[in-house]
């Protein structure tokens, strides 16, 4: 083959795959863009709210209550140590103190909070360190197995404001 018979061969060929390319580019978008366009909000809705756990090694509450945050759709993280640290770093006083502190979305959460009310918190975002169910009431989340036999002491949620001040967020009865 001479140079002058390549080149136009070549070409043909080039444009070929030029050609080709451009149609599966166009198939490729075609069948993903409606499919993204579905799937996309799906996955950010369903994308879980990370909770990140401070509790004892040996707290099998504290692990019964991140249980309940995750059927509750929330992604754990937890550290076996640290509790107190976490409550003093994040604000949460003493007084209401619990076995177990987390960090939600920057509001902190002691002791065993219901679901519920962390999704009210995140959907309302109120100028606030976060909620504490102090001490450990029966009959709360994660204090609520077959051990206490249907057991139901009355207890508040509390929202901690950031002077350390507190009102009844929900009042369990
Ligand atoms: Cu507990």
């Amino acid at each position: 083959m001479t140079p002058s018979s390549l080149s136009p061969l070549a070409e043909s060929l080039g444009r070929q795959v030029v050609r080709q390319l451009q149609v599966s580019r166009t198939r490729r978008n075609t069948l993903l863009l409606p499919l993204l366009a579905l799937v996309g909000p799906a996955v950010f809705a369903a994308s879980p709210t990370r909770a990140e756990v401070w509790k004892g090694p040996t707290c099998g509450c504290c692990h019964d209550w991140i249980a309940h945050l995750e059927a509750n759709g929330f992604k754990v993280l937890s550290h076996d140590e640290g509790n107190d640290e976490a409550r003093r770093r994040l604000g949460m006083p003493i007084r209401f103190g619990s076995c177990h502190t987390a960090l939600i979305d920057g509001y902190a959460i002691e002791g065993h909070v219901p679901a519920r009310e962390i999704k009210r918190l995140l959907a309302e975002r109120p100028r606030a360190v976060g909620l504490a169910v102090p001490a450990m009431p029966i009959g709360s989340p994660g204090m609520d197995g077959p051990a206490y036999g249907g057991r139901r002491d009355p207890y508040d949620v509390l929202l901690v404001a950031r002077d350390g001040q507190a009102t009844v967020y929900q009042s369990y009865r």
